[in-house]
């Protein structure tokens, strides 16, 4: 239902870059070998209760040790791009002081390997296994002594490896500030840190290490820029769904702005004239929200040079009768949003079938991403001079539980869902003239879906545990065969001739 044949023969702009993603604890395994420390997801992992399925990353994938035939199929199958993540606490085991030779060698390895096999690595630096001495220490993301320990282990990988990767991705998500980076303070399994003032309250400690994780993006991102002189291009990574107000009514249209407000816009003061939070946020957060000197918003301004999306997802929007006490008291279920948000659907906007269980967020909405792609660069935040999409992908229902190999392979949902994103960004560039820059699909193969653990697939490969064996998916051939029937080339005016 969602292809549409009146796309056939548009191409992708020159320079457009595509290809698969995923994240160091998510594939690696290998989780104590050749001198690497702890993260606080080795930690948590251990932890009875804490992952769904009681798994953990220990041993998961192996990436670290099956990197070359993974990457030499990459090539083999002519994917451009793979986007992974380099473990900090590899480098630097105790989050800083002297490194570890053995992950240099490693990593050197990995970008030999993806230049031999013509494979572009995009590199994230940090995508959430902050090291845990970082924690034990001084409460790692709660305190601002992070931005100089997360500069100094920047800096050493990017001299490093510039030369070779376009694009550096410093931080994912810091919309998951805290809970997912560290299971605080959603987990009662969580050390406590004496030491620490956020320690108390979970809504005081979010907005802290949103804080710091935005002068820890910025500081990195001025010194490539003014000192190092990178030949690349850099950003954090946005975690952004899509809202829909449910009516017209001014309080649905609030609701929905308040939504964009506490997710991407709390992010948003590298695209703001004064490099700052919306109002609304300080409005509503007070004295729970850090405050930015001058010199620190002059940072943050112009801090990334594109606009990286992840956008998996859309949902629906409302008011709720009591929005208005809910702003004013930060101890109300739903504060600071205040605002509800489902996935229903009114009035024909389409969303589709959701995924697993196990990602109850997960709907395939494939106008949404069109409409997201549009309301960034032309509504919030027009500055951006283009995007890209780097993280969307979908986690077919129950697929971990399938004992039936084909029905598993056979993952047509998924494929859909690649199908429908994928011609929907197309026409954000064609139709709307979006500069959209590139598509990373999530994942490269299954992978340790952090508190679902294995339980949740989101691979275009499968992967058999026990054997550590890949197969392809039929989602990943739809994937190739898409942009085998759009290729990058040509500029977006000269295709739309055609
Ligand atoms: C991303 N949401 O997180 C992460 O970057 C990945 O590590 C993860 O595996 C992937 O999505 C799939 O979950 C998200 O609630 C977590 O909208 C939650 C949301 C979106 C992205």
């Amino acid at each position: 239902p969602s292809y549409d044949a009146s796309l056939s023969g548009l191409v992708l702009p020159a320079g457009f870059g595509w290809g698969v993603a995923s994240s160091a604890y998510q594939i690696e395994g290998a989780a104590r070998a050749e001198g690497k420390g702890p993260s606080v997801w080795d930690f948590l992992t251990h932890q009875t209760g804490y992952v769904a399925d009681g798994t953990t990353g220990d041993n998961v994938a192996e990436h670290y040790w099956l990197y070359k035939e993974d990457i030499a199929r990459l090539g083999a199958l002519g994917v451009p791009s793979f986007s992974p993540s380099f473990s900090w606490p590899r480098f630097f085991p105790f989050g800083k002081g002297p490194v570890n030779e053995e992950a240099v060698a490693h990593y050197d390895d990995v970008i030999a390997t993806m230049r031999e096999y013509g494979v572009q690595p995009d590199v994230t630096l940090f995508h959430w296994d902050t090291p845990l001495a970082l924690v034990y220490e001084y409460g790692a993301w709660n305190s601002p002594q992070i931005v100089d320990d997360f500069f100094e282990y920047a800096k050493f990988v990017i001299s490093r490896y510039d030369e070779h990767v376009h694009t550096w991705f410093t931080i994912n998500e810091p919309q998951y500030c805290n809970w997912q980076w560290s299971g605080y303070p959603v987990s009662e399994l969580w050390p406590s840190f004496e030491d620490v003032p956020a320690a108390g309250s979970g809504l005081e400690s979010r907005f802290l290490c949103g804080h710091y994780s935005l002068l820890a993006h910025a500081k990195v991102a001025k010194w490539y820029h003014e000192e190092f002189k990178g030949q690349g291009r850099i950003s954090f990574k946005n975690s952004g769904n899509y809202y829909e107000s449910y009516t017209n009514s001014t309080a649905d249209l609030e609701a929905r702005q308040r939504w964009f407000d506490f997710t991407i816009g709390w992010f948003g003061g590298p695209w703001r004239e004064d490099g700052d939070y919306p109002q609304s946020l300080k409005d509503t957060l007070g004295d729970l929200l850090p405050t930015f000197t001058e010199e620190e918003k002059e940072m943050i301004k112009g801090s990334c040079d594109f606009y990286a999306l992840d956008g998996y997802t859309s949902y629906y929007v409302w008011a709720s009768d009591t929005s208005e006490e809910c702003i004013a008291d930060p101890t109300t279920p739903g504060f600071p949003e205040c605002a509800n948000s489902g996935q229903t659907n009114p009035d024909g906007f389409p969303l589709g079938p959701s995924g697993d269980p196990g990602v109850s967020w997960l709907t395939s909405a494939p106008s949404g991403i069109r409409r997201f792609l549009n309301y960034i660069t032309k509504e919030l935040h027009p500055s951006v001079p283009d995007i890209q999409v780097t993280e969307f992908g979908f986690a077919e229902p129950f697929e971990s539980q399938k004992t039936d190999i084909n029905s598993v392979l056979w993952d047509l949902r998924r494929a859909e869902y690649y199908q429908g994103y994928l011609d929907n960004i197309l026409m954000a560039i064609h139709y709307d003239n979006v500069n959209v820059t590139g598509a990373l699909g999530w994942a490269i193969f299954d992978n340790f879906e952090w508190g679902s653990g294995v339980s949740v697939r989101f691979g275009m490969q499968y992967v058999d545990y026990d054997s550590l064996e890949r197969t392809p998916k039929a989602s990943l051939f739809q994937f190739l065969n898409w942009f085998k029937e759009h290729p990058v080339g040509g500029s977006t005016n000269a295709t739309m001739v055609i």
